[in-house]
């Protein structure tokens, strides 16, 4: 019996084989480069990302090179200096390379349908990380992986209707924008407006773009200081920003934290630094380990799985005094 009962696994584990190959192949149907990520050739992924402009950036950088080591994928990785027409010409690269994936964290929303479109005929699967195409078309893409910004600019009005509820005259506020066009700094400013609206004291007097750069964030800085003798509030959409920001209001003989009350997000290491100094009074944390998630993705994908359309990053809040405290825990 048991012998009989041998021969018939024998016979149903091929079937099932040949089935699931053929099912691996027609989930994959689309995609003509891609390969089961369980098989023994090597993965090969294309990277396409943004620059090398904040903190952010370099830790977001260093996962994804690091869990491609660890997944024993072939990485192919270009940094677009945060020019859109470089992330294309890396993309047009990698179809013509024929890579099984492609990733990549667009620069700003627009403008992406039509490299996408080429990705597509070409049967390479596409994953957004980081930031969001404004595209209509969802099949031209596998997935995003990344934060939710509409929430973190929340996160930041909530804190700062709450600081104020109780203050008598107008709260004038300067914003630091990330970079024009790109979906952190469309979300951030509509999550935080969207907050602190219901405070008619609440006032944004200036709104300018510092690039996500210390640099830029700092030269914005200046001029808003300039221009307005009485800033209360910074909202920064990013750590970097915000840092540039702290030099211009101490050049200004001015005290960050105290004199000029500062919002951040990111949560890199020195913005917790600031933090925890007392210069930087509120960081919402935008998680760039994004590396793990990527990895598993290209697999499900190539494995002809079903994976979420949008799989959002957890992350927290942090004031200075949360700052001072989880500073020796931070891993980037
Ligand atoms: C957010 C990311 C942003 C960071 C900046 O996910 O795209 O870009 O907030 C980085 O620091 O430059």
């Amino acid at each position: 019996m048991k012998k009989h009962a041998g021969l018939g696994i024998a016979a149903m584990l091929t079937a099932m084989m040949i089935v699931t190959a053929a099912c691996g192949s027609s989930a994959n149907e689309g995609d003509k480069n891609s390969k089961p990520a369980s098989g023994d050739q090597k993965i090969t992924l294309g990277f396409a990302q943004v620059g090398a402009e904040s903190g952010w950036r370099t830790a977001n950088t260093n996962s994804i090179k690091e869990s491609a080591a660890e997944a024993g994928f072939d990485l192919k990785f270009s940094d677009a200096q945060q020019k859109q027409e470089n992330q294309i010409k890396s993309i047009r690269s990698y179809i013509q390379q024929k890579v099984d994936v492609i990733a990549f964290s667009p620069v700003v929303e627009s403008g992406w349908d039509t490299v996408l479109k080429e990705a597509k005929d070409a049967g390479i699967p596409v994953i957004l990380t980081d930031r969001a195409v404004d595209s209509k078309d969802d099949t031209l893409y596998k997935t995003f992986i990344g934060s939710d910004f509409v929430e973190e600019g929340r996160s930041a009005g909530k804190w700062l209707l709450d600081k104020y509820k109780d203050a008598d005259g107008d709260v004038n506020i300067v914003e630091l924008q990330g970079t024009t066009g790109s979906a952190p700094a469309i979300d951030r400013k509509a999550g935080f407006e969207e907050i602190i609206k219901s405070d008619a004291k609440l006032k944004v007097i200036a709104s300018q773009t510092g690039d996500f750069t210390r640099a830029k964030g700092k030269e914005v800085m200046q001029s808003f200081l300039k221009a307005n003798k009485d800033i209360d509030v910074l909202y920064a959409h990013n750590d970097d920003m915000a840092l540039g920001a702290i030099q211009a209001i101490e050049a200004a003989g001015l005290k960050p934290g105290e004199d000029i009350v500062i919002i951040s997000v990111d949560g890199v290491k020195d913005g917790f630094v600031a933090a925890s100094e007392g210069k930087i009074n509120f960081i919402v944390e935008c998680n760039p380990l994004l590396g793990p998630q990527l990895m598993q993705a290209v697999r499900d994908v190539l494995d002809g799985k079903e994976i979420e359309k949008r799989i959002v990053t957890e992350e927290g809040v942090f004031t200075s005094e949360d700052a001072k405290r989880e500073l020796p825990n931070r891993k980037y």
